[in-house]
């Protein structure tokens, strides 16, 4: 999982963390690092013919983002359902962007973390994030 520049920006690194850790999953390995435009667009690659993919990729590279290898049974499907739905608006209270994020401006892009959608993404996502594992 990712907390994204608008979450590290606003000192939620803590709070996402503490949430994974009480839930029982494991902290398998962890990085602070800026995006390369290299970096943000192969994360967001599934994007790239969307209107607002230049904007994604602009806004990932904007500051420190904190990488995070999570272990657990069922962690993919279980981080996404504590992240919450993408747009932070409607996202449900008790996840992460339904207690922590607004949209602003009617964008849903500053939405705190990402989790990663499936096993073959995770592997992909932690081959960008930690090349070195
Ligand atoms: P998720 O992060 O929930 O997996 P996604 O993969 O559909 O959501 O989109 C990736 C990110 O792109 C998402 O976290 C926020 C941003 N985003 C999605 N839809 C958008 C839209 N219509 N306009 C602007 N940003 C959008
Ligand atoms: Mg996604």
């Amino acid at each position: 999982m990712l907390v994204k520049p608008d979450g590290v920006e606003r000192g939620l690194v803590g709070e996402v963390l503490r949430r994974i850790e009480r839930k029982g999953y494991r902290l398998a390995a962890m990085q602070m690092r800026t995006a390369s435009e290299e970096l943000a667009g192969q994360h967001y690659a599934e994007h790239a013919a969307k209107p607002f993919f230049r904007d994604l990729v602009e806004y990932l590279c904007s500051g420190p983002t904190l990488a995070a290898v999570i272990e657990g049974e069922r962690v993919v499907k279980g981080v996404r359902v504590m992240n919450g739905t993408t747009v932070p608006t409607l996202a449900p209270p008790g996840t992460i962007r339904g207690d922590l994020a607004c949209t602003r401006g009617g964008v849903s892009m500053f939405n705190v973390v990402h989790g990663s959608d499936s096993r073959v993404s995770a592997e992909r996502e932690i081959a960008l994030w930690f090349p070195d594992l």
